[in-house]
């Protein structure tokens, strides 16, 4: 696949993504390996919605990660691994071995009885065997959900019951930093209320202490040897057959299983890789997301390994053994495209600049920038200390839904701007809208983030529930995919999005909806009602800002330790509210509606102008709210 070489290209590239999308698109499809070629390049409507890319087409996305790099490339590395702990083994694993690795492992599901369209849970630590177990499932046209691992059992039996999966595959423990978690033991307690799990693949990343349950339990290393070196038949599937699940929060208490397709999935990933990141055949690529989120889907399994490149997977985390992890990674593999978060870069950026200047650094040539607004004071300590001013930062505006990057600059090419996330990529056509759903023409004006033609790796359902994609995506503006985010459009036509205007909150780049909090916070029985939301935080971005009604307590701060213990059982330590706070009662309208706006002002510690309270049910909670906020 060719890519953009320069701005003017962009540009013309971009006109006719627009006015011819199915020759653009087909143009592009073409480089990839086919069992059979499409019938047709769009189909669609976003009133159902009903969207179908290459349709009548056949194929296998693993093909085209593996198989297809193995005449010019088999020896070159695919994934290089890197442990948590500095001290272990890295592993290089090029693309003739993980080839061999992923049709075993495939083989050793379909021994456990995994047919195609079955789901797979996947609840692994950041392992080589959790991309291998990703490309296992592909092949055989089993539909992977990964579960992040730092989610609770009940979170993960949620997940699991949701896809009615067959199998599910963990690690006896995942290692981070100084701390052991016990997968093992949490998937356990979580299956306890999950019937349609027939067979559960432990891998051994530790001494493999823990319980199995006979005939349900096995372990991956004995499961492997059993398939004989064999590796399984590649299943041809259908260009709109499911590749995979991927929860996400929205704005209820129940995440939303957003299902991607295989044929463009495959080939936007590989498309935006290239294009964004200026990939070329010698960069060593590095995204430090976890495979929990899309950014590791897309941009640490399929988009680079559809490119052939090199991509790195870290176990471990920014600051340990010391702050200097990241740089010092950096400079062993000779990194030369790297893809992080705002938040890591805050909290990196708070700690001694001596932890980045023992570390050369040369090898960078492009830095990204994925999850959150990056506010323009960490754009310009990564650019200046990170990139020592050479290195262009593309900043990726994108969603779990759009399954690829829609809005960033291609490094080098796009004219910058700090935290500006600059243009679409061709074939992406976004656009603004009012309150009224009217689209704002122009430049220099601000909306709500819509697009408003298919792009090929957009959501095509919600898991179980079609009315709830609709409804969510495809309702609030007519002939519109809405994002759920507020943007601007400058007056160059620069596009900076400013954060969620829902109840979606963003917590160190992980998305977390303020009812699922709330649900949690109302499972401890002396709760009688809760309301959260998000106020802006320094290195997270956003904090979580609870207010709890409770009945009787003797100790504040044993029943608050009580409801961070009750949010960590229901979700996972990635949701603790940083504050919280006893109230008697929440602002409410008369028709009983909680005036969260209030919630976010006293939330940021400005209480001076709280805006019109007068269709307050009682104004006197305001009052004991404003006297007990938490700085
Ligand atoms: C890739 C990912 C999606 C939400 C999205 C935004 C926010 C992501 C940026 C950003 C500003 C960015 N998927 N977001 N990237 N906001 N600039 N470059 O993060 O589904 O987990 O989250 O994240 O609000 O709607 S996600």
């Amino acid at each position: 696949m060719k890519k953009i070489n320069s701005y003017e290209e962009y540009l013309s590239n971009y006109e006719k993504s627009i006015e011819d999308p199915t020759v653009f698109w087909s143009d592009i499809a073409k480089t990839f390996h086919w069992h059979k070629q499409w019938d047709n390049v769009l189909e669609w409507n976003f009133d159902e919605p009903s969207i179908n890319w290459f349709k009548g087409a056949k194929l296998n996305i693993t093909e085209n990660c593996l198989d297809r790099h193995l005449d010019s490339n088999a020896d070159k590395t695919a994934i290089i691994w890197e442990p948590n702990d500095p001290k272990e083994s890295a592993q290089h694993i090029s693309y003739e071995e993980l080839h061999q690795r992923v049709g075993i492992a495939a083989q050793m599901l379909k021994n456990n009885g995994v047919n195609k369209g079955d789901r797979v849970c996947l609840y692994m630590p950041m392992i080589p065997e959790l991309a291998i177990a990703v490309l296992a499932c592909a092949r055989i046209g089993a539909i992977h959900s990964v579960i992040f691992a730092g989610f609770s059992a009940k979170a993960l039996s949620d997940r699991v019951n949701d896809a009615t999966a067959k199998v599910l595959l963990t690690a006896d423990y995942g290692v981070r930093a100084t701390k052991k978690i016990p997968l093992k033991e949490i998937a356990d307690n979580a299956l306890e209320s999950c019937a349609t799990i027939e067979k559960v693949i432990v891998f051994k990343r530790l001494d493999g202490s823990v319980n199995m349950k006979a005939d349900r339990d096995f372990w991956w290393e004995d499961e492997i040897l059993k398939v004989n070196g064999v590796s399984a038949k590649v299943e041809s599937m259908d260009a709109e057959d499911e590749l995979f699940i991927l929860y996400t929060s929205g704005s209820t208490g129940q995440p939303k299983g957003v299902v991607h397709s295989t044929a463009g999935y495959m080939v936007y990933a590989e498309y935006s890789f290239r294009n964004v990141f200026q990939y070329n055949d010698k960069d060593i690529y590095w995204c430090t997301a976890d495979i929990g989120w899309i950014t590791g889907h897309s941009y640490i399994i399929y988009g680079p390994l559809l490119a052939g490149a090199t991509t790195l997977m870290f176990e471990g985390v920014p600051t340990w053994p010391n702050p200097g992890r990241f740089w010092e990674v950096v400079d062993k593999y000779q990194v030369s495209l790297f893809y992080t978060a705002p938040t890591a870069i805050r909290a990196l950026q708070a700690c001694d600049l001596s932890f980045v200047d023992k570390h050369n650094l040369s090898s960078l040539r492009v830095l990204g920038s994925v999850g959150e607004p990056i506010n323009e004071e960490a754009w310009k300590w990564y650019h200046i200390n990170i990139g020592k001013g050479n290195c262009p930062i593309v900043d990726t505006w994108w969603q779990t839904e759009t399954g690829g990057i829609m809005i960033a600059p291609l490094a080098g090419i796009t004219p910058l701007k700090p935290a500006f996330a600059t243009l679409p990529l061709p074939g992406i056509q976004p656009c603004l809208v009012d309150a009224d759903g009217n689209e704002i023409e122009g430049n220099d004006v601000e909306g709500n983030l819509c697009v408003k033609f298919p792009w090929p790796s957009m959501l095509r359902t919600t898991w179980g529930d079609h009315d709830r994609c609709k409804l969510t995506y495809f309702s609030t503006y007519k002939d519109k995919y809405f994002t759920g985010d507020g943007c601007k459009r400058d007056e160059d036509g620069f596009y900076r999005i400013t954060g969620r205007v829902d109840d979606v909150m963003n917590i160190s780049g992980h998305r977390i909806g303020t009812a699922e909090v709330e649900c949690a916070i109302n499972t401890h029985e002396t709760v009688v009602e809760s309301a959260v939301v998000g106020y802006p935080h320094d290195i997270k971005g956003q904090g979580i800002y609870a207010y709890v009604i409770c009945t009787v307590f003797d100790d504040e701060s044993l029943m608050k330790k009580e409801i961070i213990q009750q949010i960590i059982k229901e979700i996972g330590p990635i949701a603790k509210p940083d504050k919280i706070q006893i109230v008697s009662g929440l602002p409410k309208t008369r028709s009983g509606k909680i005036m969260r706006r209030i919630l976010r002002k006293v939330a940021e510690g400005d209480t001076s102008n709280l805006g019109d309270t007068s269709t307050l049910l009682d104004p006197s909670v305001v009052e004991e709210i404003k006297i007990g906020a938490i700085k």
